[in-house]
């Protein structure tokens, strides 16, 4: 959190945008967590974001039911997952992730559920503290269904970042959820693509600046 305010106080403002591509949050679970202080926390610097630049935020894994009281209390627009995006003149698909671990069959089941309009109704009219209740629970058995699966389910599927590629019909791509940073080159049907995949902010931290003269991983400590 230190980091992320730091990051929002003295890397933010000499940006023209800022995007976050999910998971900001460990899990949201309703926008009355606003109320709670951490969340209340986590938006007061989001809205320094918004003040210094345009920000947008797209729902990752753990924080797919932010809604239109966060975009209002943050300033930040939510984008949907996929979109695309303009980088000084080079368009880039933009995606959480998760979409594109497809091998993980489990997951995208749960996946399937939690995005089901009618569970995210049924579940957001629970009270806020049944809400904590289930999110424990959830994420238990998240973690205990990730300690059995092996490194490659849980990465993405070469097969399902070419449809993407192809889908998005851009040869630049970026996203997040996977924690393996790294510049990517695939060759989909003749074409060279790029794939950038953001670092998480657990023991450290880090961006990708995009400027007129390409794209920059920066490591944060
Ligand atoms: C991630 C997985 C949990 C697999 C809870 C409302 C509710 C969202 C949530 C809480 C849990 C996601 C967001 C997590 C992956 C699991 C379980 C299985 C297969 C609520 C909205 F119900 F509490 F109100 N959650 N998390 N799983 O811990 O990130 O991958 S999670």
């Amino acid at each position: 959190m230190a980091r992320f305010e730091r990051f929002v106080e003295h890397e933010v403002p000499g940006a023209d945008a800022l995007y976050i591509l999910g998971d900001l949050f460990e899990a949201w679970i309703g926008d009355d967590s606003l109320e709670l202080p951490f969340p209340a926390r986590i938006a007061k610097a989001l809205r320094a974001a918004s003040s210094a630049v345009p920000t947008y935020f797209m729902h990752g894994n753990r924080d797919f039911v932010a809604g239109g009281r966060f975009e209002r209390e943050t300033g930040v627009k939510i984008l949907p997952d996929p979109s695309t995006i303009e980088l000084y003149g080079t368009q880039a698909v933009i995606l959480h992730g998760d979409s594109l671990c497809t091998d993980d069959l489990p997951y995208q089941a749960f996946r399937r559920q939690v995005r089901d309009p009618e569970w995210q109704k049924k579940t957001l009219a629970l009270p806020l503290v049944a809400r904590m209740k289930i999110a424990e629970t959830m994420r238990a058995e998240g973690d205990k269904a990730k300690a059995t699966k092996s490194m490659s389910i849980m990465d993405v599927s070469p097969a399902s970042v070419e449809q993407a590629f192809r889908d998005s019909g851009r040869d630049l791509m970026i996203h997040g959820h996977t924690h393996r940073p790294a510049r990517h080159e695939h060759l989909v049907d003749g074409r060279n693509c790029i794939r950038w995949v953001l670092p998480d902010w657990y023991e450290t931290g880090g961006y990708l600046e995009a400027t007129a003269s390409g794209l920059r991983a920066i490591a944060l400590d």
